[in-house]
């Protein structure tokens, strides 16, 4: 697949003032509110995970929680929400802001997602900038630099997938990531064979300052069960579907319904697509498609809610849905949603 981001034009469709403007509005969006008395010396915080489509932001969020919260997929742009995923610990609690991959936008959809995760860059107490080893560093991540740049939070160079790479490859792209901007402090990790994924959580967490508890100790996650639910069966279309299926897929859980005295839930999930050809493709030959992701996303579904589950899956046609803003909203991918 081409990667949208080597032919990166940042000024296509935002001009940089555009969007220093548009960080600057959004004004304290990460405020929380302390949740719990916590022993003294106690140290908390919010880290965005920030860098190109792809990089393995939420792979690596997934990692540091010891559990499955955000969907990963080879296909680029794979996040489209701001999500937090809560990691505590006896002397602190690290909230990690997973962003969608910063690119070059085609489209509403795209800019709704480059500004959801802008937003990030001023709220939070870290900014972690994920560079792939294995990519060589290029326009799309000096551009990201830029952005991190001007943020005001402690910035930590994270060289993700590590299990890739050659040391010489490592050598050569910590050489490009340092020419890009001056980092405080910098880690190398592999998300998948979990390498230093303890030693990149305690690196952030020196740089949390002291504070209270923001989430409940019990909670990993702020996305609704409805949200986790359309995610997780768009993953299973991004990891079933290739060439332009993946980016025209949009899923809504419209029902989430307790039954049998509260043993299995009845979930019912519409996936959206833009055109025609693309809804025979979800369906598949007799439907075989549609059953394979409902079947896949069951699986996931039933871990994350530790009960039965029965999922229906609708397939539409909803026509240049990432160009209509409205629709963006309704799916949950806007970036003030
Ligand atoms: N081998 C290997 N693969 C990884 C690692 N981290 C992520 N990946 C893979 O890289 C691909 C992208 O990972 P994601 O976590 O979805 O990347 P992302 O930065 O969240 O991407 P967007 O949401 O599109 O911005 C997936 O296929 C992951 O399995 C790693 O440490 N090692
Ligand atoms: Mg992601």
């Amino acid at each position: 697949m081409e990667d949208p981001v080597e032919e990166f034009d940042p000024f296509e469709n935002m001009t940089d003032e555009e969007l220093d403007a548009f960080v600057d509005e959004q004004g304290d969006s990460a405020a929380a509110m302390p949740v719990a008395d916590v022993p003294e010396g106690f140290h908390s915080g919010f880290v965005a995970l920030v860098g190109r489509p792809n990089a393995g932001k939420s792979t690596l969020l997934n990692a540091c929680l010891g559990e499955k919260v955000a969907i990963t997929s080879p296909v680029a742009q794979t996040t489209r929400r701001r999500m937090r995923g809560v990691l505590n610990r006896e002397d602190c609690q690290i909230v990690f802001v997973d962003t969608p991959g910063l690119h070059k936008p085609q489209d509403s959809l795209g800019g709704e997602l480059n500004r959801s995760a802008l937003m990030e860059l001023d709220d939070v107490d870290v900014v972690a900038m994920l560079i792939d080893a294995t990519k060589p560093v290029g326009r799309g991540d000096a551009w990201v630099a830029e952005r991190v740049k001007k943020s005001h939070a402690k910035k930590v160079l994270v060289l993700t997938k590590l299990d890739l790479a050659s040391p010489e490859a490592v050598a050569t792209q910590l050489e490009g990531a340092h020419a890009l901007m001056d980092f405080d402090d910098e880690i190398v990790v592999s998300a998948t064979s979990g390498f230093n994924v303890d030693g990149f959580c305690s690196l952030v967490a020196s740089y949390l300052p002291e504070g209270p508890r923001w989430f409940p100790e019990g909670m990993t996650t702020d996305e609704s069960d409805e949200m986790l639910v359309a995610e997780f069966v768009r993953e299973k279309v991004l990891l079933r579907t290739n060439q332009e299926v993946p980016h025209a897929v949009g899923v809504v859980c419209d029902s989430i319904e307790s039954k049998k005295g509260g043993r299995v839930l009845a979930i019912h999930a519409t996936i959206l697509v833009e055109r025609e050809g693309q809804k025979g493709i979800i369906i598949g030959k007799g439907g075989s498609m549609v059953k394979h992701i409902g079947s896949d996303a069951r699986r996931d579904l039933e871990r994350v809610f530790g009960r039965q589950v029965f999922l229906e899956l609708e397939v539409k046609v909803s026509p240049g849905w990432r160009s209509d803003v409205r629709e963006i909203h309704r799916m949950g991918y806007a970036a003030d949603d």
